[in-house]
């Protein structure tokens, strides 16, 4: 294929990433807003270089016109986890989605790879709208979590360094990485519920902040600066040192004062 027809090649995998990690993105965002804990944390995405997808063509005999139909990472998504339960609970989600169809699924975290491997694939089809019509690509969404990716990274940058033979006693320290990675997920599953609830209580001081400083800039436009500034600064001693009531008494008096102006 030339040059020109590769790239042709790839613009429907290119669309289905820009729009798998708008959509997921849009999850995160669904739970932020309506402050409830996300169960994804980030999400990032890629279209395979075309030299590596050719690297992977020719070792595995693949011929080019099956590409489309071998090749399942062409496109490829990844989402990451804070908790090792939230990759359970990002896998129900996706499968009762109506806008892909899952293929298959390779559960690496109950099937650790020998590498020291953890993640949890999803093997889609998504339909993608081109302007001659529907074209449905395969892609792959890798699922795990902080921990796991971290181990990933640096493994398949090991990788690359080292071009897939990594000598044996960096393997073995890789493999027992990849342990403390697990057991590190496991330790943060044990004290999950109070991490939430912290990340959950400065979701809503923010919230909170916000709307005040909304309240005071409001006042500022009603021309009433000292009142402004006395409840800029009340809020700036909160921001260090009050609790949600306090935050909430300030936030009614601001209230009150532009009541008695407006
Ligand atoms: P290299 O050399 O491939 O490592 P945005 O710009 O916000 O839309 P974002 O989140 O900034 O996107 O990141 P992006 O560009 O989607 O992905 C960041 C990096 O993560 C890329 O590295 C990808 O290689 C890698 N990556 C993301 N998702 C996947 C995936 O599903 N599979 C694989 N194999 N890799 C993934 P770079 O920057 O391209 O460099
Ligand atoms: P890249 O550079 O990330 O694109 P299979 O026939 O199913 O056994 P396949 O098709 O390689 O083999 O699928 P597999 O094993 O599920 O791997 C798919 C992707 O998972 C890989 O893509 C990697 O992104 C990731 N992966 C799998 N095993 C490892 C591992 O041991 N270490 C790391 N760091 N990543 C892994 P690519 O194309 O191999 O690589």
């Amino acid at each position: 294929m030339a040059n020109k027809d590769w790239k042709t090649f790839m613009i429907p995998y290119e669309q289905a990433i820009e729009e798998l990690k708008v959509k997921l993105r849009a999850i995160r965002t669904e739970y932020r807003r309506k402050n409830d804990y996300s169960p994804i944390e980030f999400i990032t995405g890629r279209v395979k270089e075309i030299s590596s997808m050719l690297e992977k063509a020719n070792k595995f005999e693949i011929p080019h016109d099956r590409l489309a139909m071998e090749l399942e990472d062409i496109a490829g998504v990844r989402i990451m986890c804070q908790f090792v339960d939230d990759i359970e609970t990002v896998v129900n989600l996706l499968r009762s989605r109506e806008d892909m169809k899952i293929l298959y699924e390779k559960d690496y975290i109950t099937n650790v790879k020998p590498s020291g491997y953890r993640s949890y694939h999803m093997i889609i089809q998504y339909p993608v709208n081109m302007a001659q019509g529907v074209i449905n690509v395969i892609a792959e969404i890798q699922i795990r979590t902080l921990a796991m990716n971290f181990w990933a990274v640096t493994e398949h940058s090991l990788n690359y360094k080292y071009k897939q033979s990594i000598p044996s006693n960096i393997k073995s320290k890789l493999k027992e990485a990849a342990e403390s990675a697990y057991q590190l997920d496991q330790t943060m599953l044990d004290i999950k519920d109070e991490i939430k609830d912290a990340q959950k209580l400065f979701e809503v001081k923010s919230a909170i902040v916000s709307s005040i400083m909304n309240d005071i800039l409001y006042l500022m436009s009603l021309n009433k600066i000292q009142e402004a500034s006395r409840f800029q600064n009340q809020l700036n001693k909160l921001i260090e040192y009050g609790d949600v009531s306090d935050l909430n008494q300030l936030h009614l008096l601001v209230k009150k004062e532009i009541n008695r102006f407006r």
